[in-house]
């Protein structure tokens, strides 16, 4: 069992039973998903004759439909949905009739399931009805909208919050214990086998326009490195198989290390000839079981992880190495640019872990293959409340890019604490690079007048799923994953837009008011959790390894290069050009200055960029001390009104969601106040000041 999240059967059933109808020249993998679809999702009936339906999906035969408003890589992907007027003898009188026609037309059967779930969608939420003739055209912003899977073959999930993998473990196994004290598993099959979950994952993935997903996680340890061989590949075929049919393409991590562990050779130096001929090799016999494979997600040189420069070698020789490789099949390498020095000494106060991505990588700008792609997460250090701009994203100019995003709420509440975190994310995807520009340098557009290969580029971000009825374990951390494919296709959607739509799906029973009352809860809920966690920008105030709850000083004195340095007279990082680590000179020289200048740093990001005295006056008029206090109490106080909005909730929410997360905001309160408590007691013994407003500090 599990739930239909915004695919739900209440919602689909608000859509008149009509006839609908396929037109392919050819039937394949994905119009024949698309007729179990109607049939299975919608139980409404198929016909051969498009003339007796009331909604067509056509595939042209040719490149013709939009041809003319899209760009040539958004052609395949791309739909017009037509609500005509209908002639009036062509009605049905065995089901509600409506009174218009639909047709969906696209140039591929992929771009037609994009125009059909859009459809689905726009019926449910009623901005399409067979009422109002129009026309949509639409195709994605993207090309790569990817979802990566941090699983484990034990079927644990790293930063996993919603149980196991889907994709691997025992059948019917759910656990949230650690792993690492579990007796090793059976590791000659490693599959769960649980191919309606993953089909069901697939349909939802395919709803919000994703087309890639790599199936493990970038930390390939033990026999997960042999996933790219047999017997485990043949298993990989058939989970492929499933997502290719709703138009995903399949990824697979590797260890770089693989022709030492898998091929038993003695090095796996990327300029080793023999080393070449072993991946090649490997990768001929992936694309014989599996022609449609998308190729491999790469983390080396990272965290401990193996990679070419333990051979003296560049990233670049070791991408384009595998890149070569997978060429003659069409794949492509996804290699992470999370690379940093993960033994830092916090007694050296010349190494700055924010530089490091551009620091290995602009050298390297323009000697990637055009099937190499640079996955840079969005900011420099790691998913943390607050970040700015990654400058490698910026400063990149021939190079291919993903910008990777974690929908996994790994350091923003575990999927305890109700966090939307599209509004950053939005925030990210939408920034501006330059100033002045005429041109448009927003990151979401940047990345592509940049690539090689404009197919090349595009978003990815670290799933949030796992085998709990309700898949991410906080049901409202469903709709970050919906929002994450949103952004994806569209990052103008606004973020009230994508909540919105999503609450329209998934709860239909809400009446407007209520509907608005989730509404405010969810889109108030990053800044909530930022406002009772780590300050202006400041980030990594959390308990060490696990990431949930605060330790001020957990990470203060240890190797991992994420450090607040508050003293008695101030806190933050000084990594301005002129006495700091020198991090703002990384950026183009419009934002360099802005971030340079105290007085030209925005708030929010005030401590990543300077160190001040608690007593300096932020833009907003209230001092940082001040400021701590304040976010630190408004945040709990948020959360004590969100209980009370949500108990306002409960008659029209099924019983098992209201209950889940009502249990869960009795987390996030006590979570909130240790956060608050810690922070503010923290920052009163620093400092000596006292709260303006006398309100509860442990002293
Ligand atoms: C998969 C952070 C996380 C790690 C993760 C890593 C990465 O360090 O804590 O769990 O490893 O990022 O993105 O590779």
């Amino acid at each position: 069992m599990f739930d239909s999240m915004w695919l739900n059967e209440t919602s689909l059933q608000s859509i008149p039973t009509v006839i609908w109808s396929i037109c392919a020249y050819e039937e394949d993998t994905c119009t024949i998903r698309l007729r179990q679809e109607i049939i299975n999702m919608l139980h409404a009936p198929v016909t051969t004759q498009a003339d007796q339906a009331d909604i067509v999906l056509v595939v042209e035969n040719k490149h013709c439909v939009n041809a003319d408003l899209m760009q040539p890589w958004q052609i395949d992907e791309s739909y017009s949905i037509t609500v005509a007027a209908k002639p009036s003898n062509n009605t049905h009188d065995d089901h509600q009739a409506p009174h218009a026609t639909i047709c969906v037309r696209a140039n591929t059967s992929v771009g037609l399931l994009h125009g059909f779930y859009a459809l689905i969608r726009g019926l449910v939420t009623r901005t399409i009805s067979f009422d109002c003739p129009c026309t949509i055209t639409d195709a994605p912003r993207q090309s790569i909208r990817m979802i990566d899977q941090w699983d484990q073959i034990d079927g644990s999930v790293e930063r996993g919050y919603a149980g196991e993998s889907i994709f691997f473990g025992a059948m019917n196994s759910n656990s949230h214990a650690d792993f690492r004290s579990f007796p090793p598993r059976d590791t000659t099959n490693p599959f769960r086998g649980d191919f309606e979950r993953i089909e069901a994952y697939a349909r939802f993935l395919a709803s919000i326009g994703i087309n890639a997903i790599a199936l493990n996680n970038v930390n390939v340890r033990g026999a997960a490195t042999e996933l790219i061989t047999q017997p485990f590949l043949s298993r990989v075929k058939q989970i492929a198989a499933i997502l290719s049919s709703f138009g995903i393409r399949t990824f697979l991590s590797i260890n770089f290390a693989s022709p030492k562990r898998l091929g038993g050779m003695q090095t796996a130096d990327p300029c080793d000839s023999e080393v070449q001929q072993w991946w090649t090799d490997i990768v001929d016999s992936i694309y014989a079981t599996i022609p449609d494979f998308g190729g491999f997600v790469v983390k080396a040189d990272s965290e401990g992880e193996p990679g070419p420069m333990q051979y003296g070698r560049t990233h670049a020789d070791g991408a384009n190495m595998l890149g070569r490789a997978l060429a003659a099949h069409g794949g492509i390498v996804i290699w992470r640019a999370f690379v940093y020095n993960s033994k830092q000494d916090w007694r050296d106060r010349t190494t700055d872990r924010a530089k490091a991505a551009y620091e290995n990588f602009v050298p390297l700008d323009g000697q990637f293959d055009d099937n190499v792609i640079i996955q840079v997460k969005f900011g420099p250090m790691d998913f943390q409340v607050r970040e700015p701009l990654n400058p490698l994203i910026a400063a990149m100019r021939h190079t291919n890019m993903i910008v990777e995003y974690q929908i996994t709420a790994e350091y923003l509440g575990h999927q305890i604490d109700i966090n939307y975190v599209l509004p950053q994310w939005r925030s990210m995807a939408l920034q501006h690079t330059t100033v002045h520009s005429v041109a448009d340098d927003r990151v979401c557009s940047l990345i592509r007048s940049r690539s090689a290969d404009v197919h090349n580029t595009g978003f990815a971000a670290v799933s949030n799923i796992g085998m709990d009825e309700n898949w991410t374990g906080n049901s409202l951390a469903q709709l970050n994953l919906y929002a994450f494919g949103r952004m994806c296709w569209n990052p103008e959607l606004t973020a009230q837009t994508i909540a919105r739509e999503w609450v329209a799906q998934t709860f239909p029973h809400l009446e407007l008011g209520e509907r608005n009352t989730l509404e405010e809860i969810l889109l108030s809920s990053n800044q909530t959790y930022e406002n009772y966690t780590s300050p202006l920008g400041v980030g990594f105030m959390v308990t060490p390894a696990v990431h949930y709850g605060p330790a001020v000083d957990g990470y203060e004195f240890d190797r991992w290069g994420t450090y607040h340095f508050a003293d008695r007279n101030g806190i933050g990082v000084d990594r301005t050009t002129a006495s700091g680590s020198g991090y703002t000179s990384q950026y183009p020289t419009d934002l360099a200055e802005q971030y340079e200048h105290l007085e030209s740093t925005p708030d929010e990001l005030l401590l990543f960029f300077h160190h001040v005295p608690y007593t300096h006056t932020l833009h907003s008029g209230k001092t940082v001390i001040q400021h701590i206090y304040d976010t630190h109490f408004a945040g709990v106080e948020r959360v004590q009104q969100y209980i009370q909005q949500w108990d306002a909730l409960r008659e029209h929410i099924p019983d098992s969601t209201w209950n889940n997360v009502a249990d869960r905001l009795q987390q996030q309160l006590e979570n909130a106040r240790n956060w608050r408590d810690q922070v503010n007691t923290f920052f009163y013994r620093m400092s000596g000041i006292a709260d303006e407003h006398n309100r509860e500090i442990f002293a």
